[in-house]
């Protein structure tokens, strides 16, 4: 692509108020691209403190929600509350979620209907598992939860899609640039096709400050949700991808 890059933090569960600051400090540090969207996603207790420390051009996200705005869910945090304590995009879908804590394509339908419906933003994160890829079922199980997602899309402004192969997720194995544009770019005609949209496919999985360049250039590729290396100075790096 050559739009702006869409980068985002995800910092899972890894932060104390003193690693926060770090990490908010290599933001300010250094020299952040104009053409870049950033979004940074600390654990839920953090959301607030992480907002009153970020540069104003930085949003932030929470790194999950539940799908109704209160009541008995011991546990849970609502789309509202994440407005309330000034985060506007959440993310919905993470491969962590659907396989630690079982979340199915349902039930993230049903999450990011309500998180848009509350005023959020949704980071909706799809992909397969190493085996998926190698029995040839990339296409159907991406578009499988593609599906679960879209049907539940009320504005597709205020969606976008990262796709981050589950085998890459963490592993240091980055999907090759072809890899990626080969996924992003027939995710990018099913939505066309089935929902009549176009939407930012963002791509996550082993994503670091000296593969983005590359991945970045490929054209389907709309920007990033990195996990590891969005704690470490290289995120700049990253956000700097696409000058
Ligand atoms: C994929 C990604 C961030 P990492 O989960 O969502 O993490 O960059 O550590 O592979």
């Amino acid at each position: 692509g050559t739009g702006k890059l869409f980068v985002g933090g995800n910092w899972k569960m890894n932060c104390s108020k003193k690693q926060a600051e770090e990490v908010i400090g290599f933001l300010k540090s250094g020299k952040l691209s104009d053409n870049a969207e950033i979004v940074v996603s600390p654990p839920a207790p953090y959301l607030e403190y992480v907002k009153a420390r970020l540069p104003a051009n930085v949003g932030i996200a929470a790194q999950n929600c539940y799908k109704e705005e209160k009541g008995a869910f011991t546990g849970e945090i609502s789309p509202a509350m994440i407005k309330d304590v000034g985060a506007e995009w959440v993310i919905l879908g993470h491969s962590e979620r659907r396989a630690i804590f079982h979340e199915d394509d349902a039930l993230i339908g049903q999450k990011v209907k309500h998180a848009l419906s509350a005023g959020l933003k949704v980071i909706a994160c799809i992909g397969e598992t190493l085996q998926e890829r190698e029995a040839n079922k990339t296409e159907e199980v991406v578009f499988r939860q593609m599906k679960a997602i879209g049907d539940n899309i009320s504005d597709w402004d205020k969606v976008v899609v990262a796709y981050e192969p589950v085998w890459a997720i963490g592993t240091g194995k980055t999907a090759t640039p072809e890899q990626a544009q080969e996924v992003h770019v027939k995710l990018r005609a099913f939505i066309k096709s089935n929902f009549q949209k176009d939407v930012r496919i963002i791509y996550g999985g082993s994503v670091t400050g000296k593969n983005a360049k590359e991945l970045a250039s490929q054209r389907d590729v709309d920007g990033f949700l990195v996990g590891g290396a969005s704690l470490k100075q290289e995120f700049v790096d990253i956000i700097n991808a696409r000058q």
